[in-house]
């Protein structure tokens, strides 16, 4: 397991070296040309309890963002199914909760939708805050392939981000999640006024886990109005970079999803990061409550740069509903 002075010490190699490398640990772990497409969906926006401070969600911030519904299983299917037939690879259901609670109707409803979009052939990754075990076993039961909960941060800066729940209470959750076999995707955001070591902290964190993370999503923070983060300046792309290359090389059997916020990076700045080894990104034009390039802006990246959609579960045991039926 690396350290952080190992960590360190590949972060600050000289900038061709490091993506270099980093490019070689992905060849030699990935098919060059594959781009994970997942697209987001908010099944339930806004109203949030938790102060994280960097999201348009909480209800403790002036945003802008209403306090929404939880979405039917007859509203998500069709856009669920819109997302399979534009190409996407992964869908991921999120919603504005601090966590869920096995027997709570809401919960149920959840499962129900779950269990109707998994039949759909994509992968199935649902974020919903904290939860224990047997929620975990529950959602793997119906059909979640992966459970999203960043750390966002190094535990040293979480305080100063989020002060109604500990850095702590997000591994609870996580190891809840292994415990029930479902695959873990784990990051942070780039922005939140963190030192570049903080960033190497939060790397260290992600490769101490018990397997580690099947992806990691990297955003970069989206300024939102209301938030005592909203002024905060863009993050240097070399940066970003660099924090991508080290990331595959010390997590490189993960896909790295370079998240939110590339309506902020120019076309050659993502290419540079998918060079360094980011396999994955969000698609289509909304995040959950942010913009995100459109669906065929990214295709027409993609075909420039000659990489192509992955399969779903190209790298992860098909679930039993999916296999083709024996005769
Ligand atoms: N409530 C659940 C939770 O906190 O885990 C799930 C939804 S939450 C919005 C999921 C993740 O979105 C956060 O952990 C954070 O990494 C990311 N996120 C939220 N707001 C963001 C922003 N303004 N910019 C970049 N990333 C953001
Ligand atoms: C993740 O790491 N990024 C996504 C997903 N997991 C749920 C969310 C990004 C949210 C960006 C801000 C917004 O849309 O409100
Ligand atoms: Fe709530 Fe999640 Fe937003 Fe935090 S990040 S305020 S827990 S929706």
């Amino acid at each position: 397991m690396p350290t952080l002075a190992d960590l360190e010490a590949i972060y600050r190699r000289p900038f061709f070296d490091l993506i270099a490398e980093s490019r070689r640990v992905h060849s030699e772990h990935w098919h060059d040309h594959e781009m994970q497409l997942c697209t987001l969906l908010s099944v339930k926006t806004g109203g949030c309890s938790e102060d994280c401070g960097y999201c348009a969600q909480s209800a403790r911030y002036q945003t802008g963002v209403d306090a929404g519904k939880l979405m039917t299983t007859a509203e998500v299917l069709p856009i669920a199914e819109q997302a399979a037939a534009s190409g996407a690879t992964r869908f991921c259901m999120g919603a504005a909760w601090k966590g869920v609670r096995a027997g709570d109707a809401r919960f149920g409803q959840v499962l129900d939708t779950v269990r109707e979009v998994s039949k759909l052939g994509m992968e199935v990754c649902v974020t919903l805050g904290q939860l224990g075990d047997e929620e975990a076993r529950q959602l793997r039961e119906a059909g979640v392939t992966a459970y999203n909960h960043n750390i966002d941060t190094s535990p040293e800066h979480y305080a100063n981000i989020v002060t109604t729940h500990t850095f702590q209470d997000r591994l609870n959750t996580i190891a809840s999640v292994q415990r029930a076999g479902m695959a873990v995707c784990c990051g942070g955001i780039l922005g939140l006024g963190e030192s570049e070591t903080d960033r190497l902290r939060m790397l260290e964190v992600l490769c101490g886990f018990n397997p580690p993370p099947e992806s990691v999503p990297i955003n970069c923070l989206m300024p939102m109005d209301g938030t005592p983060l909203a002024g905060q300046q863009p993050i240097d792309t070399f940066e970003l970079v660099r924090l991508i290359a080290t990331a595959r090389i010390v997590l490189p059997k993960a896909k790295i999803r370079l998240s939110a916020g590339r309506t902020l990076l120019s076309r050659e700045a993502q290419a540079l990061c998918f060079f360094a080894g980011a396999n994955s990104i969000f698609y289509g034009e909304k995040l959950l409550t942010a913009p995100n390039p459109e669906a065929d802006e990214d295709m027409a990246l993609l075909r420039e740069l000659g990489l192509r959609p992955q399969t779903p579960y190209s790298d992860l045991p098909r679930p039993e509903s999916l296999e083709p039926a024996h005769a």
